[in-house]
């Protein structure tokens, strides 16, 4: 039985990719030493993984921004804007993913989307096609890297995104006909694919991985006769083809899987271990190889071993053990690289995870166990895991009494506000006095090298706690001064004190455990370190009213109170894999109803509890969504509603693909929600007005993913369009997302023509 990993995490042990992408995009490090920092950061996984006994390792799946960028542009898929600007490829590239505004070249990003078709905070370039797309191979990644891999001293197997995900991951670009449809393409990318392929044949590959995870969705049922004519074409000049999925359940798409002629299938069995005997039944009696994800790519909890040996022995006991192979649920991109890197976990919790490098091993070990290893090695973490386990289980055991009894004491009237959002739209004109449109921001404001290193010196001690309070508390001020100079309306304190918000929350709360260093991608070179939920969640002590109040004190502008949500906590952190999800975001709702009724004690007249990770925890087939809105709408309002008419609710959501939960986002009942606008289509705000939003709302006006200062103009022309279709009286102006990615240059002319649109808006609409 073979081992397998699907994907390995590509920033690097200690975040080289990141630090040699930011520093080539400052004008650092030249193009050469950048991609000499990538071959590092691939060499040394490529070599670590084979070091842990993997047997099937991947390749092709790194990248400096983004996966699906990269075939964009390898496939040539490259918009028209970002043609004939003089650019390098690289620059193109990067151009693509973040937009350039330097040397007389202005153009914006292509849009990102959260990889939210597939339920995580991993963010895709989308690709923009049109008929015009005209696909051709400009570089076979796959192969650069498979050879790349082989120079190292590994074999792999290289790793492409399938063409039928490909094309239904990407969006009509405005050139393109009303009626086109990016799967309309397929004829056409199919050669390009052919060519990939043969080439990976030609060159010696044995196998290659092909991702669809299209497959697990409600959509992949209509597109069967696509996918038989898609494999039928590539299966003859393809090495041998893995076809991979995630994250969810075949479901009845395994009947025309099973007729496809591959020589292989993946599934997930952390996500849908259900699947197992109905795809064991339907590929029977065909050739397929079947490859059984059964260490998490998405947790970090420790793989049961005997579980998974379970599982993989009802398929041998179905195909026979050359026809099974055991390996990761998904790509391990979703997990941090390296346990070894936690030097601050207690031994009782370092025993509970598995990141991925870890997670590598997991594979091998199983994989070993099942060919009948004698290895004492082996025999000995098969043990030492059963001990693990075992020490866990009975730690989850034990629960917090008071935080369980307080949920089961959740009565219906704590979900609803006092009175209904007209009522409170009164009161709350009244009491924060607000000019007509008015403007804020989302929360977050630059994040300065000061800020970091006074964070990190506090850190390790260098400085004590009250030094640090001071320096935040001058931080805050200086923020407030610059919004009234700015003559924004509804103030931020800024959040200096946080670095990532629910890292933030994670920490002070208990039943988290937070890391060092386990950093995993959000979007190119932002990443995120997610904390574990390891048991019960409660608030030892109230964790923001400190330096809202703070704020507050040094202005005479209403202040906005700045928290996360209950299901934006949970979908950013690990959560734990022994309670339900539902229990987990009721425990933090009761928690963040404590913080919001401390901060309105405090004088804090708008509370803003941002939930922009709902939609991403939305689950990837449509039948289990309603259980899902149901609890994720409840823990929201359940953390919010306790407050009086007065105190005016924000929340803020990073996307805008509303139109599928819309009555969601309406029974939130939020007093203003803010939400991202600027790369989408008007499509959002027409969903608005069809469904009769009733409650306020600030479309972002201005992309803040890109460092590009949008003008004036720019931002009347948007505001004049959105005027056509929300209410003036409902409108709020603001960015489309925290600042802290920006620097204060951009950030001040940005805000400043915000500002002067909003005057306009005033006098003129
Ligand atoms: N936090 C978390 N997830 C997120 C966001 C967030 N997902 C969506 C959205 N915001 C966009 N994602 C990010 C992710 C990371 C960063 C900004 C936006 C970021 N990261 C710092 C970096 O990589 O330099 C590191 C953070 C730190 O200093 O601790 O700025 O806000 N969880
Ligand atoms: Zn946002």
């Amino acid at each position: 039985v073979l081992s397998s990993v699907l994907g390995f995490p590509r920033i690097g042990a200690n975040r080289e990719v990141k630090k040699a992408v930011e520093a080539y995009w400052a004008g650092k490090l030249s193009a050469e030493d950048l991609i000499k920092a990538a071959a590092d950061v691939k060499k040394s996984s490529w070599t670590s993984l084979k070091e842990r006994g993997v047997d099937l390792i991947p390749s092709g799946e790194f990248s400096l921004y983004d996966h699906v960028l990269d075939h964009s542009a390898a496939f040539n898929a490259i918009p028209k804007r970002y043609q004939g600007l003089g650019l390098s490829a690289l620059d193109v590239f990067f151009a693509m993913g973040r937009g350039r505004q330097a040397g007389g070249v202005d153009v914006p990003a292509c849009e990102m989307k959260k990889w939210h078709v597939f339920d995580s905070n991993y963010h895709f370039v989308v690709p923009e096609l049109s008929e015009e797309t005209d696909f051709k191979l400009l570089y076979n990644k796959a192969l650069i890297e498979y050879k790349e891999a082989k120079a190292a001293g590994v074999v792999t197997r290289p790793v492409v995104l399938g063409p039928i995900s490909y094309l239904v991951l990407g969006k009509a670009a405005k050139e393109a006909s009303a009626t086109f449809q990016p799967i309309s393409l397929l004829p056409k990318i199919l050669p390009v694919y052919k060519q990939l392929l043969s080439e990976l044949k030609a060159a010696g590959v044995e196998s290659v991985q092909i991702d669809e995870p299209i497959l697990v969705l409600d959509k992949g049922a209509d597109l069967d006769k696509q996918y038989a004519f898609a494999y039928a074409e590539l299966v003859p000049v393809a090495p041998k083809i893995m076809l991979t999925t995630y994250f969810n359940r075949l479901d009845s798409n395994i009947n025309f899987i099973a007729k496809l002629p591959v020589a292989g299938l993946h599934i997930d069995l952390v996500r849908a271990p259900q699947q197992l005997g109905e795809v064991l039944a339907a590929i029977k009696s065909t050739p397929i190889v079947i490859s059984l994800g059964v260490v998490s790519g998405r947790n970090i909890w420790k793989a049961d071993f005997a579980a998974a040996i379970k599982y993989a022995q009802t398929a041998i006991a179905a195909l026979g053990a050359d026809r099974v192979i055991v390996a990761t649920s998904s790509s391990l991109l979703h997990t941090p690289v390296t346990l070894a890197s936690e030097k601050k976990l207690t031994e009782q919790q370092r025993d509970w995870f598995s990141f991925a490098l870890e997670k590598a091993s997991e594979v091998a070990t199983i994989a070993a166990v099942l060919s009948g290893s004698q290895d004492p090695k082996v025999s000995a973490a098969l043990e030492a895991n059963k001990v693990s386990i075992a020490k866990r289980r009975q730690f989850e055991s034990t629960s917090d009494d008071a935080v369980r009894k307080r949920v089961a004491a959740i009565t219906p009237d704590m979900y609803d506000r006092k009175s209904p959002f007209a009522t409170r739209k009164e009161v709350q004109a009244k009491h924060l006095n607000l000019p007509k449109f008015p403007t804020t921001t989302i929360g977050s404001f630059p994040q300065t090298k000061e800020i970091r290193t006074a964070r990190a010196k506090l850190g390790k001690g260098e400085i004590s706690e009250a030094e640090y309070d001071e320096f935040i508390k001058k931080e805050i001020e200086m923020v407030v001064k610059f919004q009234e100079k700015v003559g924004l309306d509804l103030l931020v304190h800024g959040e200096p004190e946080r670095n990532d918000m629910v890292q933030y929350f994670g920490e002070q709360l208990n039943g988290f455990v937070f890391t060092q260093n386990a950093w995993v991608q959000s979007y190119g070179s932002r990443y995120v370190r997610p904390p574990i939920i390891v048991s019960d969640v409660s608030r030892p002590t109230p964790m923001t009213v400190k330096w809202s109040s703070y704020a507050q004190s040094v202005s005479t502008k209403p202040m906005k109170g700045m928290l996360s949500g209950p299901v934006t906590i949970l979908n950013w952190s690990f959560p734990r894999d022994d309670v339900p999800r539902k229990l987990q975001s009721q425990q933090l709702a009761l928690a963040l109803r404590d913080e919001v009724l401390d901060l309105e004690k405090a004088g804090i007249s708008a509370i803003q509890v941002d939930e922009p990770a709902i939609r991403e925890g939305l689950p990837l087939r449509r039948s289990d969504w309603d259980e899902y809105l149901q609890w994720a709408v409840d823990t929201f309002k359940l953390s919010t509603a306790g407050v009086s008419d007065a105190t005016q609710t924000h929340s803020h959501f990073c996307y805008s693909d509303f139109g599928d939960i819309f009555p969601s986002i309406q029974r939130l009942d939020a007093d203003v929600i803010s939400i991202e606008f600027s790369k989408s289509d008007m499509k959002l705000l027409h969903t608005f007005k069809q469904y009769g939003y009733s409650n306020q709302i600030g479309p972002g006006v201005y992309d803040i993913h890109s460092p590009r200062v949008p003008s004036e103009k720019e931002i009347i022309e948007r505001l004049q369009t959105t005027l056509a279709i929300i209410p003036d009286h409902l409108m709020f102006i603001n960015p489309d997302c925290g600042l802290k990615t920006r620097g204060w240059k951009e950030t001040e002319a940005s805000l400043t023509n915000l500002v002067a649109a909003a005057r306009w808006a005033r006098a003129n609409a």
